[in-house]
């Protein structure tokens, strides 16, 4: 699905192999085919019946989010050569990973991703809602949003999954200020996925027609971004269209921290976690240079700077789908949700200040559950992980809380689960995780605007503000 990418019936994009069904995304179709695939159908039944509240004009990108949350799909492996250009004056590729051309339910990653969730899991218990920690202020009506990004000036741009990109200032109407629906796919994990505002330029990332991941950046005017003058600074050949990355972070650093996901399929296809630092399922740090147009370089102190093209971009590898990840504004840290496959939500905090590298476990663990036999050197354990108990599927990374308004949250991570539509917040002095709220958003990104204050995105009904109650 869109932010969880939990399954789905890949269809080929780019690079051949696939041979799973292809699945219409129409509402009744894909309720069809969530019942009839999913692999814990307790929660495909109750997940579908919730929808049923949704406005109507959503009810279908919602279906599809949610079905393809659910659809089962089988996956492989195989080696991989990923490239990449050096040129100051070419957007980087990345190209995709490859897999054995054998059926996809035949692997085991497949039949792995389609068990079912033993009850011990060693996972963390999160305190369910009592009454609401937080209150909700929706301060912007926008369908499908996605995300986020404030510009200094107090303007913060909007953007649909489908590619509309509003301007909006609190308390004024959203104004669309560039449309770039004609050119982005919309399937599954696909769409208008990140946006961030620097040096005058919005970037955004996004999937367009050919089901690759585009990474742009628009010169901002008086008028608001200038299409005429894009520039295109990072292209990664997706393989599925699934887990195809979502934020763009600019770090304490000063550089441009993005992902791009594990290539989709279920129980992780295309086993990146087994290449070392492959592009894929990693966590990628960019120098950025802007002379006089933005440019993207791999960070010359990259923990695999100079070995095979394409690792020199990675970070931290051994990723599943790193949708959100955020930088704690007074410590640096680094706090990266990984969404999981039938059974664990994780997050990981990696220290600010760190020297990258480090494996955070994918596809031999998911979170701290043993998935694949595949032994690994070392990896990184999750902060916090949790199971997919009262309805959660998916967790949506958010932010360390350095706010004023509300004291109680100062220093505890923010985050969200789509599926529950549940803020809940984690207290790293103690290790309590515990909701905050529930059921009002569905919650797909979270933005922290110059006041300190925290928005969430919801794809349902727009941008939202974390009040006191
Ligand atoms: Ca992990």
């Amino acid at each position: 699905m869109f932010p969880g990418g939990k399954a789905g019936a890949n269809r080929l994009t780019r690079s051949g192999g696939y041979r799973s069904a292809e699945v219409d995304i129409t509402p009744m179709v894909a309720a069809d085919a969530a019942h009839s695939t999913c692999p814990r159908f307790d929660l495909c039944a109750y997940r579908l019946v919730r929808i049923s509240a949704y406005p109507a004009r959503m009810f279908r990108s919602v279906v599809a989010l949610i079905a393809g949350s659910l659809m089962v799909a089988a996956c492989g492996s195989s080696e991989t050569v990923p490239t990449s250009t050096s040129s100051p004056d070419v957007a980087i590729e990345v190209a995709a990973p490859t897999r054995p051309d054998i059926p996809w339910d035949e692997t085991p990653e497949h039949l792995r991703a389609n068990e079912r969730c033993p009850d011990d899991l060693p996972v963390d218990s999160i305190v369910p809602l009592d009454s609401p920690k937080v209150a909700l202020t929706r301060v912007a009506e926008i369908a499908e949003a996605s995300a986020l990004a404030f510009a200094p000036n107090g303007t913060a741009f909007v953007g649909t999954r489908s590619g509309s990109i509003f301007s909006w200032v609190e308390g004024r109407e959203p104004q669309l200020v560039l449309d770039l629906a004609s050119v982005t796919t919309t399937e599954r994990d696909q769409g208008l996925l990140g946006l961030n505002v620097a040096n005058g330029y919005l970037f955004v990332n996004r999937t367009d027609l050919e089901g690759d991941s585009v990474v742009e950046a628009y010169p901002l005017m008086d008028t608001g971004p200038e299409a005429s003058q894009v520039v295109e600074l990072l292209r990664t050949d997706q393989p599925s269209r699934e887990h195809n990355g979502g934020d763009i972070v600019f770090g304490p650093d000063g550089h441009l921290y993005l992902t791009v996901g594990d290539g989709g399929g279920q129980g992780g296809a295309f086993i990146t976690g087994r290449q070392e630092a492959h592009a894929f399922g990693s966590l990628l740090r960019f120098a950025i240079s802007f002379d006089p147009t933005p440019v993207l370089r791999a960070a010359p102190d990259n923990p695999f700077a100079g070995s095979t093209p394409g690792s020199d971009y990675t970070w931290v590898w051994g990723l599943r789908h790193a949708y959100r990840f955020s930088f704690d504004s007074a410590t640096g840290d680094l706090w990266i949700a990984d969404v999981g496959q039938q059974c664990v939500e994780e997050v990981t905090m990696l220290p600010g200040g760190g020297i990258g590298g480090e494996h955070l476990g994918w596809n031999a663990f998911e979170g701290n559950r043993p998935f694949m036999d595949q032994p690994l050197d070392s990896h990184t354990t999750p902060t916090f992980s949790y199971d997919h108990r009262d309805g959660r599927c998916a967790v949506i990374g958010g932010h360390v809380y350095r706010g004023r308004a509300l004291p109680d949250l100062n220093g505890k991570y923010v985050f969200g689960d789509f599926c529950a539509r549940a803020l809940i917040a984690f207290d790293p002095e103690t290790g309590v995780l515990e909701e905050l709220e529930k059921d009002t958003v569905s919650p797909v990104g979270f933005v922290v605007g110059a006041d300190g204050s925290l928005y969430v995105v919801d794809l349902v009904a727009g941008i939202w503000r974390v009040d006191p109650v």
